[in-house]
């Protein structure tokens, strides 16, 4: 019999720094150890080689970085495979399972141990007698819900939770009962992730994304990647580092820890490569800031780019300012006022380091500046952004090939949330057309986003939450606080593919709803389904599941926000049944509703898929003044409190945000370990500590309020001074609810000031 894929509790940490390529042997043999003890040998495999396929097949449910577009079909990687295994694993959780463990049982269990019971099979409700979960129809289930929403006096007191993996015509649907129910509670993981890129974006240039595709990525002289772990979080990232390498381009990464794609790679599916053990470096330079010092060495490039202008004309583009940019002479008076000192202090790296950064930057005819959570997750990731942005229109990177601005996104779908609806804060012009198209009456007042619902859900204003995917009691800040926030739920509602954390920490009466994965068969009266999705890049195209669905009683999830719908708004016009018998149909509607979807069936069904149009892109500037705005923020300060450190929530190599897989971080060296916290070898000699010795670490909220986590074990790591990083979700409940941006209200998950003392 195979064995489970359990981490290996009783194992022993180990730390040993990992000095083999990126990707090649290690992941392949990852790979087959997950697929062979998740007992997916056959189907594993079977399953990938029909992912991210051209004519049919399924988008890969893991990250959201581009597909290859040349024609090779099969840019599969390490972490997307286990991500499918995972979702398509031959276990089941019946109401077997939750007629013999109580709900107070099953909160004791680890993430680990709950989502690996498999997947759900039928809807269930929780009864409080037997502190159970007991099975419901789902005419019951969509009755409970419609009921609970019928009973509220203000619609505001429902929030809608998305999760970045709902494809798109489930996500118009989800976000149109939200707005004919009377609210824009919307709130989603993007609150949490890339908010603050797509504020910044949206006020320099008018869009809220990035503007470069992956043949930018293949044309690019000098590429920039800032607060990344691509060798595990977009995997498929490696491939472009690799032949950007090949080709010469120069390749700056900056980030307070040296990630595995910051040394060398193989590339995932290039098995010649892997045959001869030949690795390609992919870095040209590495940077290693303070935690949160980006902004300031982004400033001190741009100042040395300026400074270089004074002898070198063409370190600028001036024509390129002149005609298409707004505020550069105040950014280049706050650049000159800046001065170095207080760019090394807040930086915390030397000028001539960014010096050298700024040389690779102006040899470069065309750069592309990438960004994932390192940048975002602080006080100040709207700024910081904005810096990048100021940075490219220095030297006209934008709208030309091989140039801009490149947020890499989470989720698969979490961009494709975004442009069909999900925001808290929606644009008039958009609730105008959704008003004309689907004949309702939207709500004009901004909704809350995820910080938001929490906070109300405490106080009594929001009363029936629905969890579109995900796992929001986890995933979301201050866990104790959250947590207390869902228990004081009227009405708890979760559609899931796996039991996990959030179905435990429920409201007096709870909901989960078991729903097809991206892999499975939707058939509906119309025939087999497909659904869209849009990459980090803006190409959207169609997702087709190709397995037999886990379970006949699942529904599709644009079939079970239809349920609800039509259970919650008894006399709503809108054809919710006729939508679910064939998505073209909600397609058909979409492409009335929103930019850039015209045409929208037939475009989406062209080999690659479309690329909604980016004006940005095409020097088109939806901003203020019909330019791209420089910005003259002033720096932030980011220096810590003497015996503090700052400390980064972050993801191990072996995780899918809240869904474990194992114990190892493997390009960090460490095995049989997720309660640590990484730290400079100095920080921790100064507290007389030694490798794994137990720490108890302590954050200390803006409103001076604190909160601990016991018998963390101390790894010593190539980590600045005053920094720290630890494993997300199990640290979240150090981040506290007030402690998000004033910028763009996301919880500063990178940026908790903390204090470690031996346990004891
Ligand atoms: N396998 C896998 N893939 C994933 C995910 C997953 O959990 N597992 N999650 C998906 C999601 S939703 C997202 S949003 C992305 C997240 O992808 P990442 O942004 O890579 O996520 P994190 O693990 O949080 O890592 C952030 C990186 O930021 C660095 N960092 C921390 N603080 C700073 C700082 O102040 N400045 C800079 N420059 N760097 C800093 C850390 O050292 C780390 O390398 O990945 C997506 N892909
Ligand atoms: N401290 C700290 N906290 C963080 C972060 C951090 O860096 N530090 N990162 C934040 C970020 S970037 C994000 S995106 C959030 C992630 O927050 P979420 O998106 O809420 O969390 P996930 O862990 O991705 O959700 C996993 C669950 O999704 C369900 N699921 C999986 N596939 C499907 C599907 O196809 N359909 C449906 N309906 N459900 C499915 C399963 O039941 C599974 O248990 O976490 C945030 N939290
Ligand atoms: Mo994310």
């Amino acid at each position: 019999m195979v064995d489970r894929v359990r981490p290996e509790r009783a194992k022993q940490p180990e730390f040993h720094p990992y000095r083999h390529p990126a990707a090649g042997w290690g992941a392949a043999e990852s790979v087959t150890r997950f697929l062979l003890r998740a007992g997916e040998p056959i189907a594993g495999p079977h399953a990938i080689m029909k992912m991210n396929h051209e004519n049919g097949g399924f988008d890969c449910p893991g990250c959201a970085w581009p597909d290859d577009r040349k024609g090779l079909h099969l840019d599969i990687c390490e972490n997307g495979i286990k991500h499918v295994a995972w979702e398509m694993t031959h276990k089941r959780v019946g109401r077997e399972f939750f007629a013999a463990h109580t709900v107070t049982e099953l909160a004791q269990w680890s993430e680990f141990d709950l989502e690996d019971q498999g997947r759900l099979t039928e809807p269930m409700t929780y009864d409080p007698d037997t502190d159970r979960y007991v099975p419901i129809s789902w005419p019951d289930a969509f009755e409970l819900v419609g009921g609970a929403l019928r009973d509220l006096d203000d619609p505001n007191a429902a929030a809608f939770y998305t999760s970045g993996r709902l494809g798109n015509e489930a996500t118009f649907l989800y976000q149109l009962m939200a707005r004919e129910l009377g609210t824009n509670n919307l709130p989603d993981c993007s609150n949490m992730c890339h908010e603050a890129s797509g504020r910044a974006l949206q006020a320099a240039l008018g869009t809220g994304k990035g503007t470069v595709d992956l043949v930018d990525w293949e044309n690019t002289d000098a590429l920039f990647i800032f607060g990344v772990n691509a060798a595990s979080n977009a995997p498929r990232m490696l491939t472009a580092l690799v032949e950007a390498s090949k080709r010469g381009a120069q390749i700056v990464h900056v980030n307070p820890l040296i990630e595995a794609a910051a040394r060398r790679a193989i590339i995932p599916h290039d098995f010649a490569q892997m045959a001869t053990f030949r690795a390609t470096p992919t870095s040209t330079l590495n940077l290693q800031p303070h935690i949160g010092g980006d902004m300031a060495l982004v400033r001190g490039i741009a100042k040395a780019v300026l400074a270089e202008a004074a002898s070198n004309p063409k370190a600028l583009d001036a024509e390129f300012i002149d005609r298409y940019t707004s505020g550069f002479e105040d950014y280049r008076a706050v650049c000159e006022r800046t001065a170095w000192a207080e760019i090394e202090r807040q930086s915390g790296v030397p000028e001539s380091e960014i010096r050298k950064a700024a040389r690779i930057y102006c040899d470069a005819d065309r750069s592309i500046i990438s960004w994932c959570l390192g940048v975002t997750q602080h006080e100040h990731g709207v700024d910081t952004v904005r810096e990048i942005v100021n940075l490219l229109l220095l030297r006209g990177n934008l709208g030309r090939e091989g140039a801009g601005p490149s947020p890499v996104r989470g989720h698969s779908n979490v961009q494709g949330n975004r442009t069909c609806g999900i925001d808290h804060r929606p644009a008039d012009a958009f609730l105008d057309r959704l008003a004309a198209v689907c004949g309702i009456d939207p709500p004009r007042a901004h909704g809350l986003d995820t910080v938001g619902t929490i906070e109300a859900m405490h106080q009594g204003r929001v009363r029936v939450f629905v969890g579109m995917g995900g796992n929001f009691a986890l995933a979301a800040p201050d866990s104790a606080y959250t947590f207390e926030a869902l228990r004081r739920c009227e009405l708890t509602v979760h559609v899931s593919t796996k039991l996990n954390r959030s179905h435990l920490v429920h409201g007096r009466r709870a909901l989960i709803l078991p729903c097809l994965g991206r892999t499975e068969r939707d058939e509906q009266r119309g025939g087999l389904q497909e659904t869209s999705v849009e990459d980090s890049m803006s190409m959207v195209h169609l997702s087709r599941g190709m397995k037999k669905p886990a379970s006949p009683q699942l529904l599709s999830e644009p079939a079970i926000i239809a349920g609800i719908a039509r259970a919650a708004l008894p006399n709503s016009a809108t054809p919710w049944e006729y939508y679910v018998d064939d998505y073209d149909r909600i397609r058909d509607t979409m492409a009335r509703v929103l930019d850039g979807f015209e045409d929208f069936n037939r475009r989406v069904r062209l080999p690659l898929g479309f690329r909604i149009r980016q004006p940005a892109r095409e020097l088109v500037f939806h901003t203020p003044t019909g330019r791209a705005e420089f910005s003259a923020a002033a720096l932030p300060s980011v220096a810590t409190e003497p015996g503090t450190l700052t400390l980064a929530t972050m993801r191990s190599h072996d995780q899918w945000n809240t869904t474990i897989y194992s114990d190892n971080d493997r390009y960090r060296g460490v095995r049989n370990l997720r309660t640590l916290v990484f730290m400079n070898a100095d920080d921790m000699r100064e507290r007389g500590l030694s490798q794994f010795d137990e720490v108890d670490i302590t954050s200390v909220a803006r409103d001076g309020s604190t909160r601990s986590v016991h018998n963390y074990k101390v790894v010593p790591y190539d980590i600045p001074r005053g920094c720290a990083a630890g494993y997300m979700p199990e640290l979240n409940v150090l981040c506290a609810i007030g402690d998000y941006s004033t910028q763009s209200d996301q919880p500063i998950m990178k940026n908790l000031t903390v204090t470690v003392r031996r346990s004891g």
